[in-house]
């Protein structure tokens, strides 16, 4: 049977989807911006025909919601497949805020075009990752990339964008890994819950596009402090509409503060470093590459578990 094999690394967003303006095609109400990261990474082989569907992930059965949403994916890669195995492993935590459906969805679409056989553009890829996970689409690529809204109603061009290559720029992300486990609101409920019942959520979708304006030249001339201004201000608005919702919706544990803190105070002490947080509690700081240690030291005081990562490159078939 046809298999094949993709890798693709996650994308942390420095400018934030958060909320869809179409549920069904999955199209978002912000644009956003990110870095793709290695090395953590997303290892997907798909069979493309079987006796019947199967997906392990992680080397367990995947069943209900999350084996529908793997072969509701591929059915639109082609409504007349066959039944097929996907065997998917992550080197990182998977739904933590840590960006996995990022990475998954890229993998999955990729494998999957090239097992079926099918050629297909980088974009008709980019559009098939968004339907199964909206920060897939920018996982496609490498570096720095923006996923913009698009303003077509059936989202042919709302998909991932290549902004500069990984190595256009020589920074750090550093993860303050304060929680490993599974979230317990998906990104899904959480932005969906947010627009439904905050009443920020308009103020937010209303600004978020000037943010990825600032960050994308912030990018192109190599400005990290405005980047880092730009990218914290991002993931604060997002929180603060979430934070507004009925019931509120927060993400953040104790030791979230204490890492945003430790960052600040970094900061103060002159060490450039600034923060992002994503739908769950772990931080990820920016520094340039020079800084590593630096920031390393600082957020290891306040979090037992640091992961370093740098720009990674596109998603790729091995
Ligand atoms: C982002 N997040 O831009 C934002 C910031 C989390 C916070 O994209 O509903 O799993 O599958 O399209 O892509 C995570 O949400 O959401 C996410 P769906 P996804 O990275």
């Amino acid at each position: 049977m046809p298999t094949a094999t993709a890798v693709a690394h996650p994308n942390i967003a420095l400018c934030k989807y958060w909320g869809k303006r179409d549920r069904a095609l999955n199209l978002p109400a912000t644009p956003s911006l990110s870095l793709t990261l290695a090395p953590y990474a997303t290892r997907t082989t798909v069979t493309w025909g079987a006796d019947a569907d199967e997906a392990r992930l992680n080397g367990r059965i995947a069943d209900g919601k999350e084996a529908r949403r793997i072969f509701a994916n591929l059915d639109l890669l082609d409504p007349h497949r066959p039944p097929c195995v996907v065997t998917s492993a992550n080197n990182f935590p998977t739904a933590a805020g840590l960006a996995s459906s990022s990475s998954g969805f890229a993998a999955l679409v990729l494998a999957a075009n090239a097992a079926s056989g099918a050629s297909r553009t980088i974009e008709e890829l980019a559009v098939l990752a968004r339907r199964g996970s909206g920060s897939a689409t920018r996982s496609l690529f490498g570096g720095w990339a923006e996923w913009p809204m698009g303003a077509r109603a059936d989202g042919a061009d709302s998909h991932g964008v290549p902004l500069a290559p990984a190595d256009h720029w020589d920074v750090r992300m550093l993860v303050a890994v304060l929680q490993a486990g599974p979230k317990g609101t998906s990104s899904t409920d959480g932005m969906v819950h947010t627009q439904e019942t905050s009443p920020y959520y308009p103020v937010w979708t209303e600004q978020a596009p000037a943010d990825v304006v600032e960050a994308r030249a912030a990018v192109l001339r190599r400005d990290i402090e405005a980047l880092g201004a730009v990218m914290e201000r991002s993931a604060m608005r997002m929180h603060a509409s979430m934070l507004a919702a009925d019931p509120p919706l927060c993400y953040w544990r104790a030791g979230t503060l204490a890492a945003v803190d430790a960052v600040k105070a970094l900061r103060a002490s002159g060490t450039g470093a600034w923060y992002t947080m994503d739908a769950g509690p772990n931080v990820k700081v920016l520094c340039a590459a020079a800084d590593e240690e630096a920031v390393h030291a600082a957020i290891a005081a306040v979090s037992e578990r640091v992961e370093r990562l740098a720009p990674g490159g596109p998603a790729r078939v091995e």
